[in-house]
């Protein structure tokens, strides 16, 4: 039977933490993108290379590409767009010369993932980000001070970041600004407060089913690449998936992977399936969405997130939270064993814990928690296995 292949995802030469921690984790393969490189920018073939060299001088390869940034005139179609999606299916050609052929990427308007807090303590102090609904309505309503945003949300919406914004202190205020305009690692862009609007500003007119006709168009146009170089392109799902300060978002629920899948039939057009991004809608069946798009997951990240009815949500120990993860971790054995292959997967995230909550790390990416949850996802992946494969011959 095939095990996931255990990977870690890395910054790069400024990751805190270093290629060797990730192979002592006991990973085989490194997820990784060249964040230097602006984005829509080609990725040259001498970039890849360089950065292909560090991760196999410390005895790994490089699995995943996560991600090549799809720019923003892409996502709205404007000024330039057709240029980008030229550069883009160039960095797609050039990965897939390297040896690369996996490739992430996310059609968020604007922001990638999005968190409140950072820093949240857990009733054993490691440290969890968590999402805070009323927080980021209050940022809309009261620091952003969108126009019409009131119209985005119910009166107990609106009550509640009222409520919430009045016993902030002024250092809680200026944080939440931060989280939500300065962009989480991996995010490649980074806003003033004004830039923040202006680039709001482009999705004037642009509902979710315009982002998805531009999402489609975009993958229509890159596919033939991907099915000619051998490419999985493997689209990252909407964090949170809800829409977010009036933007649209199409990646969150399995309906929206069905319409795309439908539109661009190719298996090259793959989902990267993240449990902590689906999971934090209770109508987000995580085993059925394997079962349904089994064919199309190429790349998986694990995670679990614990919501509740005012939609926050924040991040549990792997094995705990909402995500039924054994039940998550069964269907990818067996979707592995009907496609007969392994498919590279990380642990998302973890808790700042132990020697780490000395240390600068990068939210969600510090070492310690991640090799936690590494280590418990290897374990349960084992013992479904073993169990299976038991099963096989004793009804044999
Ligand atoms: C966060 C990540 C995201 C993800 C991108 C994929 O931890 O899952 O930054 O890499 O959305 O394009």
């Amino acid at each position: 039977m095939k095990q996931m292949q255990q990977t870690m995802r890395w910054y790069g030469p400024n990751d805190p933490v270093s290629l060797w921690d990730i192979r002592q984790a006991g990973c085989s393969g490194v997820v990784t993108a060249l964040h230097h490189i602006p984005n829509g920018e080609v990725w040259t073939i001498e970039e890849i290379e360089k950065r292909k060299k560090l991760i196999e001088d410390a005895g790994m390869i490089w699995s995943v590409v996560e991600s090549v940034p799809v720019h923003e005139a892409i996502k709205t179609q404007s000024e330039g767009y057709q240029q980008y999606i030229e550069n883009y299916k160039q960095s797609i050609k050039n990965l897939s010369a390297c040896g690369i052929h996996i490739v992430t990427y996310n059609f968020m308007p604007v922001m990638d993932w999005t968190r409140t807090n950072l820093a949240y303590p857990m009733p054993d102090k490691s440290l969890a980000l968590l999402y805070v609904r009323a927080e980021v309505v209050a940022f809309d309503l009261f620091i952003l001070k969108r126009k019409n945003a009131a119209q985005d949300y119910t009166p107990q919406e609106i009550e509640r970041a009222t409520n919430r914004f009045s016993e902030m202190t002024e250092e809680e205020k200026l944080l939440l600004k931060q989280n939500m305009i300065k962009g989480l690692p991996g995010s490649e862009e980074s806003f003033s407060l004004e830039q923040f609007q202006q680039a709001l500003d482009k999705y004037e007119g642009i509902d979710a089913n315009k982002l998805r006709a531009n999402l489609i168009y975009f993958l229509k146009e890159i596919i033939s690449v991907a099915d000619e170089c051998n490419v999985k392109l493997v689209i990252h799902p909407d964090d949170p998936p809800y829409p977010l300060l009036g933007l649209p978002r199409v990646v969150s629920t399995a309906n929206d992977i069905a319409l795309l899948a439908e539109a661009v039939p190719s298996l090259n057009n793959g989902l990267c399936f993240c449990t902590g991004s689906f999971g934090v809608r209770a109508d987000n069946d995580l085993p059925a969405i394997v079962k349904q798009f089994g064919n199309r997951i190429n790349f998986i990240h694990l995670r679990a997130t614990k919501r509740n009815e005012y939609g926050d949500f924040y991040e549990d120990n792997h094995l705990e939270g909402d995500v039924d993860m054994y039940a998550v971790v069964k269907e990818i054995v067996k979707v592995m064993e009907e496609r007969n292959v392994s498919i590279p997967m990380r642990p998302d995230h973890g808790h700042q814990m132990l020697d780490d909550l000395k240390k600068k790390t990068n939210p969600g990416y510090s070492a310690i928690g991640r090799l936690r949850g590494l280590a418990e996802l290897r374990g349960l992946e084992m013992g479904i296995i073993r169990s299976r494969q038991e099963l096989i011959t004793e009804k044999n």
